[in-house]
């Protein structure tokens, strides 16, 4: 790491122009690690730009600088791109706008702790142990001598508690904590973070978790399940992405194997989400049954088809010819 940091250190010392990107459908990780980017390097009376090619969400209006970021640039007026938190240049979705913004004609570095990252960066500061990727700018700055701010402080903190859910995940390791503390006592606002991120919540999205509750039910296997149709998406108004969290959310009862979220996507598929607390259930394993994967704690699959009630839920694929394949639920 230490290696990569030093020449990463080298591009931007020698760059007077930087480029900062986001990721599409940017998150807090990927937005905090951006601006603190530009706030550090600003200071270094460097000319920075953050671009991100999809509208940024409006519980981000919390951040510094937030409303500086740019959808169009002319990316051959700078000295180097710096991409923040995304696991292969296409995730930033610029090439679909400069096809050739990635032909190496600029250098880039690449700060990513995605496991899928595909080193695209012309320097890539990679750490798949890292909690976020502001984690891992954290300890940038600290290796380059650059100050953190108290508003750097709250970015980073915002990639922090963005990508470990709120300090809840398994990789709120005790160094996750440690630089957290360290960042509230630097000034960064860890209120204005939790209350932007996680206690603000749409009337839509409150309505469609209160379906997944009251459609949750225990199976006598001990698999809890509930599932959300294309319609319950209309009746509260919501979209997909909404649901995202609300699996997790349903998988705390006590003494069950593991829970399942079946849900249709509008867009003629039925994807399932699997988690489970327990030691010694695979939910890849049940999510490959599927044609899904993901970990054992962690799995799911989308299969082409939609949701039907019987006495159970049922999943009926598209093509006819594909054997119907069944969840069992209590009804
Ligand atoms: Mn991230």
């Amino acid at each position: 790491m230490e290696f990569d940091f030093q020449r990463a250190k080298r591009l931007i010392d020698s760059a007077e122009k930087i480029l900062v990107i986001a990721h599409r459908k940017p998150d807090g990780d990927t937005l905090g690690a951006c601006i603190s980017f530009k706030r550090a390097l600003s200071k270094l009376e460097k000319e920075v730009t953050m671009a991100c090619i999809d509208e940024i969400p409006e519980r981000y209006a919390y951040l510094p600088d937030i409303k500086h970021f740019v959808k169009d640039f002319n990316f051959r007026e700078y000295d180097l791109m710096i991409v923040c938190d995304a696991g292969a240049s296409y995730m930033t979705d610029y090439h679909s706008k400069y096809e050739d913004i990635w032909c190496g004609d600029v250098p880039v570095i690449n700060i990513d702790h995605h496991a899928s990252n595909d080193n695209f960066g012309t320097v890539n500061v990679v750490d798949t142990n890292a909690a976020s990727t502001t984690m891992i700018i954290y300890k940038f700055f600290k290796y380059a001598g650059y100050d953190i701010s108290p508003q750097i402080a709250t970015c980073i903190l915002t990639g922090l508690y963005n990508d470990t859910g709120s300090f809840m995940h398994q990789n709120t390791t005790p160094e996750v904590l440690r630089i957290a503390g360290e960042m509230v006592g630097a000034g960064g606002k860890v209120v204005d973070v939790s209350r932007n991120l996680f206690k603000n919540t749409s009337v839509s999205t409150l309505k469609l978790w209160g379906r997944v509750l009251s459609n949750l039910k225990i199976n006598d296997e001990g698999v809890a399940m509930s599932v959300i149709t294309n319609r319950d998406f209309e009746e509260c108004n919501a979209e997909v992405d909404e649901l995202s969290g609300a699996v997790d959310f349903i998988n705390c009862v006590p003494n069950t194997k593991f829970t399942v979220l079946l849900h249709e996507d509008g867009a003629g598929n039925v994807k399932g989400s699997f988690r489970t607390r327990k030691e010694g259930v695979d939910l890849e394993e049940i999510a490959s049954k599927f044609g899904g994967g993901g970990h054992k704690k962690a799995s799911g699959f989308t299969i082409p088809g939609r949701l039907e009630k019987e006495i159970r839920w049922k999943i009926v694929p598209s093509h006819e010819d594909r054997k119907h394949r069944s969840i069992k639920s209590g009804n």
